[in-house]
């Protein structure tokens, strides 16, 4: 059976414009699936299908002019084909719910089943059914209120306005940062009900004082989302006039009245400083988030995708972005193509809320090399696909051989721990496996072999941690190792350390042990290829077949680049350490 999905009930508009169609005919569609989108002056509406089926025909194209009542697409409903195949009579459906200021409650809580009515000519029907859950944008007029002079501008605070029926809507984005310069038509921040999106815009000229939702507080009509300190000048005449009104210092807190300033679908506002990675990287005008131009259905896609829409260019009528470019955006990185190398950029941003409302707080700036390692700590876990291999180590016999050890050590000046051990063994697997003593050129599709052993030890300082190398550690003895060990942690922690000492390691170890943990994922040092994390030894009861007996067990966290490794390789290098460090007169071997 085919059915017609017509445009509904627009309230006041008389025409709106076709601003996007985002299927195609054969598409199957669910009756969530948006068919088209369409704009007035007011408000950006998506139609969705109402029914499941597949769509057999669009009858309108992006530009075009439509009415209520007017069709759009025909469907051929899925249930009625299974159902009966001859079945062809057409069907009205009402394919849309209008603007929630033109909504009835009883509106707002239509049933999900569509309206089948008697094939029709391209006239606009007697009544229009809603379907349930359409997605749509409505940009109203929020609630202000006056509450201070501040200095020689005056402040507005901008709340959640008319949400109809709807009892908790979510901040699902929030456009501004304290300090932002705003127009009447930048968005601030939009919400979103279980039905419905809504942009809530500035409605005046001002700066952002402060912002006091964060995204996904749940948020209610009258909620004050933003205190906007008015830019005189260029106030918006009633808004000002509004102000004007109620600004008195017997009552600077009195509600002043709700703003008429009339809401734009496109913000018209300057670019702000607040320049995005990509359209600098790019070398494009800045754009700042609250110009973009999207419908609440590409919001919901850009975020579940975690793209960031001011990095998107809109490719709809007045630079609107629609579905596809934001799947093209997503493609263009996923292959690697422009501004692949901002790929951390695309990672959705994690926003601070305002902590000090929470309770007391301080702000302790970052030392220089903590700047710098959580820098490269990032960039090295959201580029290389990190696997970590654990496993643990019987140690019993090289624990008791470094113990015998213990006077020796202390005659020539040195502690011994296991970590000298453990270092010497990693270099003798890293030679019988040498893709891990290597690094990736993906460029040339090739690994970069190396025939030198320089091994970087984490070391942790009050700084932040430093991983200064120890160069040829294959060619040093277990007394030498140790030596170096001291050495370079003690230059560490007085931050004597030189870029000599930084540079060309091969392959790193991460020694928690003698702080505790059963195992950890330690971060690759990239572009090394793997990390050997080094947890507490523990004496652990061990079956020998017949009995338990105690013995001291090493826990080992390898994590890998699954790029240069797989997991069996990974598997067979911790296993090749394990029996190194299991019977250490291996190592002489
Ligand atoms: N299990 C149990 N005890 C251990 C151990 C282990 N795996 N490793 C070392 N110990 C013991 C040592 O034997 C020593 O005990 P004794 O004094 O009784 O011999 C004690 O713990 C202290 O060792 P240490 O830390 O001074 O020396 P180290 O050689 O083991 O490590 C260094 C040197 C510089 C690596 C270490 O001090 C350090 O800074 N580790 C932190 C590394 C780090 O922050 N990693 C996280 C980075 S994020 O991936």
């Amino acid at each position: 059976m085919i059915q017609e999905i017509r445009i509904p009930d627009i309230g006041d508009a008389e025409a709106v414009e076709v601003v996007e169609i985002c299927v195609a005919p054969g598409d199957q569609v669910t009756q969530d699936d948006v068919l088209i989108v369409i704009e007035s002056d007011k408000a950006s509406m998506e139609v969705p299908a109402g029914i499941d089926g597949v769509v057999e025909e669009i009858t309108v194209a992006v530009g075009d002019e439509v009415q209520e009542g007017k069709v759009i697409a025909r469907l051929a409903s899925k249930a009625d084909a299974d159902a009966d195949a001859d079945a062809d009579a057409d069907a009205d459906v009402a394919g849309a719910s209008p603007t929630d200021e033109n909504l009835s409650a009883a509106e707002r809580e239509a049933p999900a089943a569509p309206e089948e009515a008697p094939a029709a000519p391209e006239e606009p029907p007697a009544a229009t059914e809603q379907a349930p859950g359409a997605s749509q944008q409505e940009i109203p007029a929020a609630q202000t209120e006056t509450v201070a002079n501040a200095g020689d501008g005056r402040i507005l605070e901008i709340r959640v306005p008319d949400i109809g029926e709807a009892q908790n809507v979510v901040v699902i984005e929030v456009t501004v940062a304290p300090g932002d310069q705003v127009t009447e038509t930048d968005v601030l921040v939009v919400v979103e009900s279980d039905k419905a999106s809504m942009e809530i815009p500035a409605n005046h000229r001002g700066a952002v004082q402060t912002v006091h939702v964060a995204e996904g507080d749940e948020v209610d009509e009258g909620t004050l989302l933003v205190t906007l300190e008015l830019t005189e000048a260029h106030g918006h005449v009633e808004a000002e006039a509004a102000v004007e009104a109620k600004t008195s210092p017997q009552a600077p807190a009195e509600p002043a009245a709700q703003s008429t300033a009339e809401p734009v679908a496109q913000s018209t506002a300057e670019p702000s400083p607040g320049v995005t990675q990509e359209n600098e990287a790019r070398g494009q005008a800045p754009k700042k988030a609250t110009e973009v131009y999207a419908g609440p259905a590409v919001r919901r896609l850009a975020r579940e995708l975690g793209v960031q829409l001011a990095d998107v260019n809109g490719s709809g009528s007045r630079g609107r972005i629609v579905k596809d470019d934001v799947k093209s955006f997503v493609k263009s990185r996923l292959s690697g193509g422009q501004g692949s190398e901002a790929s951390a950029g695309a990672l959705p941003a994690i926003t601070l809320p305002d902590f000090s409302r929470y309770g007391e707080i301080e702000i302790v700036p970052l030392s220089r090399i903590r700047a710098r390692g959580a820098e490269n700590l990032h960039r090295s876990w959201v580029n290389l696909p990190h696997v970590t291999q654990h496993d643990e180590v019987d140690v019993t016999d090289l624990e008791a051989f470094r113990r015998s050890l213990k006077d020796e050590a202390e005659s020539r000046g040195v502690k011994l721990t296991p970590l000298a051990f453990i270092i010497k063994a990693c270099c003798r697997a890293l030679q019988a496996f040498p893709a891990v003593n290597a690094s990736l050129d993906m460029a040339q599709g090739a690994y970069i072999l190396k025939r030198y052993y320089r091994i970087g030890m984490a070391v942790d300082t009050e700084e932040g941690l430093v991983v200064p190398v120890i160069r040829d550690a294959d060619r040093k003895g277990i007394w030498e190792l140790s030596e170096e060990v001291i050495v370079l942690a003690e230059k560490a922690r007085a931050q004597k350390l030189g870029m000599n000492d930084l540079q060309g390691g091969t392959f790193s170890v991460s020694s928690l042990g003698a702080i505790g943990g059963t195992g950890f994922t330690p971060i690759i040092n990239a572009p090394e290829v793997a990390i050997l994390g080094v947890s507490a030894m523990r004496t652990k009861p061990f079956w020998n077949g017949s009995d338990f007996e105690p013995r001291q067990m090493l826990p080992l966290s390898f994590s890998y680049d699954h790029r240069a490794l797989n997991g069996a390789e990974a598997g067979r290098f911790v296993s090749y350490l394990g029996d190194l460090l299991r019977d250490v007169r291996r190592l002489a071997l």
